[in-house]
C-alpha cells in the first residue's frame, strides 16, 4: 500500500497573552545566574593562591539569601555574589570555602570533619578506569581469560558504605570488553573485585574470584554506523515550522514565554535548577509568584544481587557523580526540535578551570495537545464543537551517568501546570553468567536474563525533587485532603455509601511524611493568607505519578543513607543549608545528613516558608527489550494550580493557528 506522501499540518506556533511580554528589558543579571567562566577562574586563582594543591571537588554559587533574591525581583537592586567551593587540599583535607565574588576575597574557610566525602571530579573517575591496565595482577587475570588487554575498559564505581570503621577515599573498579561493539556496559569481565585509593590513585584491594565467558558482542551495537540492514519501520519525515519563530525569549538565563517568567540556571551538582518562575495572572494585572526553585536533590540507584562482586552498587548519582558535571552536550534536531534554542554552559574540573559544555540544555515549544474542548449536542438545532490547541514549554537536559541516560525535562503550561519529567535510557547493568537459557536457571540469579550469558540486575530508580514553592508569596502551609468513604446508616438517602474529604493542615514534619499510593489523597501548598473571591485558599497541587517505596529494610546500610525514599512526600522549613536529601557529603555517606534526619527535628510548617520534597522512581525489572540498549522509559508528575485562579485560566488563549507546510517544503 502506497501511504500518501508527506502530508501533514504544522502548527504556527503563536502566542498571545496581555501581560506585555514583549518588552524585554536589559537583561540584569539575575541572582541566581550560575557561575560565569570569569567567575570560575576567579575561584581558581583565589583558591590556589591560598592551597596551590588544591583539587576543586564543588564550585558554584553560594545561594543568596530569600529575601536578597525577593529584592532584586521587586527592585532590581543586586548585591554581591558568593561561590562555594570544596576542594580537596594536600589529598587529604576537605576545606568548605566561601569566596566574595565582589571583593575577590576568601569570606570563610572551612575544614571539614565528619564521615562522607565531597562529589568525585571527572579526572578522577578517568584516572582511575586507567589503573587496572597497568597494574600487573590484573594484566594475569585478563591473560587467564584469554582477553585481549588493549579492548579492555575500566570505571571507577562509588563503593558506598557497608558499616566499616575507617574512612577512605575509594572507588571499586569494574572492567568491560569492547572488541568489536561499542556497547561496553553488556560485555562486564565478571569476577575481580578491585578497589583503588583515589587520593593516591592506586590500587590497594585484588581478588580475582571466578571466571565467567564475557557475554558475545554480536547483537549489542548501538550505532547506525555499525549496523547492517535490514533496518525498522520506515518513519515518515516530519516538521515543524514557526514562521514568526519561537514564542519565548531568553534573555541571560531568564526565559519568558507565554504567561511564564522564570530563570533557568545551572549547577555541576543538581544540572538544571528551575527558579522564581511565575505566571502572569490576567484577572489581577501581574505575575504571581509559584515555584522559587526547583531541582532534582539526589538521585539513588540500589541494585540489588547482594553478591561479592555487585552488592556495593547503591548508588547516588547527583551527589556522587554531581549531575550537573554528568550533564552531556544535545543534539540539535533529536534530542531537541528544530526551533529549540540551546545554552551552554561551565562548571569546574578538578584543577578549577572552567569547563565548557556547549548545548547543555535546550528550550522549545512543542504541539501540547489538546488545552480543552467541548462538544455540546443538547442543544436543539445548534451544533457547538468548541477545542482548544494547546502548546507548552520545555526546557531538556540529558545527565548521562555511566550506562544510564536520564532524560529531564520541566515542561510549563500555559494553564499553569509544570510537568517535571524523567525519561530513562542507556545500557542496563549486566552481569555476566555461564547462562544460556532460563531453563537453566535455577537459584535467585538476582536479574533477568535478558540475552545469552547476561544478566540484567534488578534495581530501583528514586529521584527526590526538591520543590520550593512560594505560592503567591513565601509564607505556605501544606493541606492534605484525605477522600474517605461515608457510609449511610440512617435511611436519609437510597445509597449506603459516597465519599467526601477530610481536610488537614498539616502542621509539624512529622506529620508531612507520606507514603503515596495507601489512600486516596490530593497534597496541596497553600497560602493561607491569600483566597480567592470565593473563599478558597490559593493553592498548586502536586499531581504524583505512580508511587515508588523503597523495599529494602530501613537499616540496610543503603537504605540508611537514601532513607530520603522511606516517604513519598516531605515538606520542611525553608532553610538554605538544606539542599541535598542525600547529604552534602555523599560518597560513603553514613545516614547522618539526610532528610529523614532533619525532619526528627519535627519543626513547624504553619503558614511558613515550606519546601515540598517529592521522590518519584521506578522499580526496574529489567526485560529483553532494554536490551541492548533501552527505549526511553518515563515518568513524571505534575504540580497543578488548584484555586489559585478565579477560574480556567486559559478560557480565553486561543490555539495557536494551523498552518500548512509551505508549498514544495518536506518532498522527498
Ligand atoms: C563582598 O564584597 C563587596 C565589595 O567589597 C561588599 O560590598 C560586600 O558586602 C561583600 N559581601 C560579603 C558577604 O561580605
Ligand atoms: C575479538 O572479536 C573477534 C571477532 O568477534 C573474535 O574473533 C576474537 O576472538 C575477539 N578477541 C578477544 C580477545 O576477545
Ligand atoms: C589486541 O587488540 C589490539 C587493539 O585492538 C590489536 O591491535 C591487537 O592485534 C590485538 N592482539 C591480539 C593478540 O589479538
Ligand atoms: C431503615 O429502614 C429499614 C427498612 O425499612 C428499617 O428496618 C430500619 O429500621 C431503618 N433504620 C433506621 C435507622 O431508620
Ligand atoms: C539549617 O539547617 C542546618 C542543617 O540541618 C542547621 O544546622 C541549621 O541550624 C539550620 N538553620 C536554621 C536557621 O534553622
Ligand atoms: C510532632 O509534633 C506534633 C505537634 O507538636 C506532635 O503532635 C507529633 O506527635 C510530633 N511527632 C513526633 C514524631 O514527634
Ligand atoms: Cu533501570
Amino acid at each position: 500500500m502506497k501511504l500518501l506522501n508527506f502530508f501533514f499540518f504544522i502548527f504556527f506556533l503563536c502566542f498571545q497573552v496581555e501581560s506585555g511580554v514583549s518588552v524585554t528589558p536589559t537583561p540584569l543579571a539575575h541572582p541566581f545566574d550560575p557561575l560565569t567562566k570569569e567567575e570560575i577562574t576567579l575561584v581558581q586563582t583565589i583558591v590556589l593562591n591560598k592551597y596551590p594543591k588544591a583539587n576543586f571537588h564543588y564550585v558554584g554559587l553560594d545561594d543568596p539569601e530569600k529575601p536578597t533574591v525577593l529584592k532584586w525581583l521587586s527592585s532590581g537592586v543586586q548585591t554581591s555574589r558568593n561561590a562555594f567551593v570544596i576542594a580537596i587540599v594536600n589529598n587529604n583535607q576537605i576545606h568548605e570555602m566561601l569566596i566574595n565574588l565582589t571583593s575577590s576575597t576568601i569570606l570563610s574557610d572551612k575544614l571539614r570533619i565528619g564521615n562522607g566525602f565531597p562529589t568525585l571530579t571527572l579526572d578522577e573517575e578517568g584516572k582511575a578506569g586507567k589503573l587496572p591496565l597497568n597494574y600487573d595482577p590484573f594484566i594475569e587475570s585478563v591473560k587467564k581469560r584469554g582477553l585481549n588487554i588493549s579492548e579492555v575498559v575500566c570505571f571507577g564505581l562509588t563503593a558506598g558504605w557497608y558499616g566499616e570503621e575507617k574512612n577512605q577515599r575509594v572507588l571499586r573498579l569494574e572492567c568491560f570488553m569492547k572488541n568489536g561493539t561499542a556497547n561496553i556496559f553488556v560485555r562486564p569481565i565478571h569476577g575481580i573485585v578491585m578497589v583503588a585509593d583515589i587520593d593516591h590513585m592506586k590500587i590497594i584491594e585484588y581478588h580475582d574470584r571466578s571466571i565467567q565467558p564475557v557475554p558475545k558482542a554480536d547483537n549489542t551495537e548501538f550505532r547506525a554506523s555499525h549496523m547492517r540492514p535490514p533496518f525498522g519501520p520506515k518513519l515518515h519525515a516530519y516538521g515543524s515550522y514557526q514562521p514568526e519563530g519561537p514564542g519565548f525569549t531568553i534573555s541571560g538565563h531568564t526565559l519568558r514565554w507565554a504567561n511564564w517568567k522564570l530563570h533557568v540556571g545551572y549547577d555541576m551538582r543538581a544540572g538544571v535548577i528551575i527558579s522564581t518562575a511565575s505566571i502572569y495572572d490576567p484577572e489581577v494585572h501581574k505575575f504571581r509568584q509559584v515555584l522559587y526553585r526547583g531541582y532534582i536533590s539526589e538521585l539513588f540507584v540500589p541494585y540489588q544481587d547482594p553478591s561479592e562482586e555487585w552488592y556495593y552498587k547503591t548508588f547516588f548519582d547527583a551527589g556522587e557523580f554531581g549531575f550537573g558535571q554528568s550533564m552531556v552536550s544535545l543534539e540539535p534536531l533529536h534530542d531537541c526540535p528544530p526551533h529549540a534554542q540551546f545554552l551552554d554552559v561551565y562548571y569546574a574540573g578538578r584543577d578549577g578551570s572552567p569547563q565548557h559544555l556547549e548545548n547543555a540544555f535546550c528550550v522549545f515549544e512543542q504541539y501540547g495537545g489538546i488545552s480543552w474542548r467541548h462538544t455540546e449536542t443538547g442543544i436543539p438545532n445548534e451544533e457547538i464543537r468548541e477545542v482548544r490547541s494547546d502548546v507548552s514549554l520545555v526546557v531538556r537536559s540529558v545527565v548521562t551517568v555511566g550506562n544510564y541516560d536520564n532524560v529531564m525535562d520541566w515542561e510549563f503550561k500555559p494553564s499553569g501546570s509544570i510537568k517535571p519529567a524523567i525519561s530513562l535510557s542507556g545500557m542496563l547493568e549486566i552481569k555476566a553468567v555461564d547462562i544460556k537459557h532460563k531453563d537453566q536457571i535455577n537459584e535467585d540469579q538476582h536479574g533477568t536474563l535478558v540475552s545469552e550469558q547476561s544478566i540484567a540486575i534488578y534495581h530501583d530508580h528514586f529521584y527526590i525533587y526538591h520543590l520550593d514553592l512560594d505560592v503567591d508569596g513565601v509564607d505556605n502551609s501544606f493541606v492534605k485532603t484525605n477522600l474517605k468513604t461515608v457510609k449511610v446508616t440512617d435511611n436519609s438517602s437510597k445509597r449506603k455509601s459516597y465519599w467526601t474529604i477530610d481536610t488537614q493542615n498539616v502542621k509539624t514534619e512529622s506529620d508531612a511524611k507520606i507514603k503515596l499510593g495507601l489512600s486516596p489523597s490530593e497534597l496541596a501548598v497553600v497560602n493561607p493568607n491569600k483566597k480567592t473571591s470565593t473563599g478558597n485558599e490559593v493553592g498548586y497541587r502536586l499531581v504524583p505519578g505512580a508511587a515508588v517505596h523503597p523495599l529494602l529494610v530501613e537499616d540496610d546500610y543503603p537504605q540508611t543513607r537514601g532513607a530520603f525514599t522511606n516517604y513519598n512526600v516531605w515538606v520542611t522549613p525553608y532553610n538554605r543549608t538544606e539542599k541535598w536529601a542525600g547529604g552534602l557529603y555523599v560518597d560513603q555517606s553514613r545516614g547522618e545528613d539526610t532528610l529523614a534526619i532533619w525532619t526528627k527535628q519535627n519543626r513547624s510548617i504553619e503558614n511558613k516558608d515550606i519546601v515540598l520534597w517529592y521522590v518519584v522512581g521506578i522499580h526496574h525489572v529489567p526485560c529483553q527489550e532494554d536490551f541492548p540498549i533501552m527505549p526511553l522509559l518515563s515518568t513524571g508528575f505534575e504540580l497543578r494550580p488548584t484555586n489559585f485562579f478565579e477560574r480556567n485560566p486559559v478560557l480565553k488563549t486561543l490555539s495557536p493557528n494551523l498552518v500548512k507546510w509551505p508549498t514544495g517544503c518536506g518532498k522527498p
